[in-house]
């Protein structure tokens, strides 16, 4: 793969991204193309740009670790591996059919090169604090990002693994929460309200780093204020559009799990093109 620190390079791969997300989708007939979209810029960033990482040598020891702890947003990951070049691109067409290796939510019995099986909302962000005591304990330099949904934070499990991450000092590991302000069927702040958002990461002992999630430009700097921050670990609160890039799934709860039909699908990409 080649990886690049250009905005406009990356942005190109973004839109890219975009594209296949919707592509895949709609060949499955079914998926979550609206927590996909939001997060595209995030995970384009990280392993394009920030990441340590070789497709060439998936279990390299020293590899950053990637956990998409909101697992529905299979899709994301799916194009952004595929393009790196850990899984065949061609395949991406299978999406979610009986025997592919990309499943509904990420497999590991499926894809050797992923980090964890993830998708039962609410445990990511505690493995990834595995992965940093691990490396650690091992001496390793390598650091583990999680990428949360918001209506994923609501998870108590959550909050336990935030204030073991700050009492242990875990700085290998940074958390990203997608906030796109839509959960399941309708908006965070009218099933169980996050704010104030920041305040509560704070009081948990976490650096908080707050960003426009889908300015490639801020997210790089994030993620190097992350690298360069010491016996904290780090939560980035990236704001983003759910449903981002295709005008009638921005901000519209109806588009967190379904695939959009044909007609649709057509017209999204040629908002896209
Ligand atoms: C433990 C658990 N409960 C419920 C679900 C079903 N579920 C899938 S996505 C989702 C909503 C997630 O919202 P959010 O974290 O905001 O994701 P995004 O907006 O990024 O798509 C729910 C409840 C699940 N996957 N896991
Ligand atoms: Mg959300």
């Amino acid at each position: 793969m080649t990886k690049t620190s250009n905005v406009q390079e990356l942005q190109a791969i973004a839109k890219k991204t975009r594209r296949e997300i919707i592509e895949m989708i709609t060949a499955a007939k079914s998926g979550h193309p609206g927590g996909s979209l939001s997060a595209v810029e995030i995970l384009v960033t990280l392993f394009f740009d920030a990441m340590r990482h070789d497709p060439a040598n998936p279990k390299w020891p020293d590899r950053d670790r990637f956990l998409l702890s909101k697992g529905h947003a299979a899709p994301v990951l799916y194009s952004v591996m595929a393009q790196c070049g850990y899984t065949p691109e061609d395949q991406l067409k299978d999406l979610r059919k009986l025997g592919s290796i990309y499943q509904g939510h990420p497999d590991v019995r499926f894809i050797p090169a992923l980090e964890g099986s993830t998708g039962s909302l609410g445990q990511g962000l505690s493995l990834g604090i595995g992965m940093g005591l691990s490396a650690r304990l091992d001496g390793r330099p390598y650091k583990t990002y999680v990428v949360l949904g918001d209506g994923e934070i609501q998870e108590g499990q959550i909050w336990e693994a935030t204030m073991f991450a700050s009492y242990h000092k875990v700085d290998n590991v940074c958390a990203i929460v997608d906030y796109n302000r839509i959960q399941l069927d309708g908006f965070v702040k009218d099933i169980l309200d996050l704010e104030p958002l920041r305040d509560k990461w704070l009081s948990f002992g976490w650096n908080v780093i707050e960003v426009d999630g889908h300015n490639i430009g801020a997210l790089q700097k994030a993620y190097a204020d992350f690298g360069t921050t010491r016996s904290k670990p780090t939560v980035i609160l990236a704001h983003t559009i759910k449903g981002k890039g295709v005008s009638f799934m921005e901000n519209n709860p109806k588009f967190h799990g379904m695939a959009p039909t044909d007609d649709e699908a057509k017209k999204a990409l040629q908002e896209l093109a």
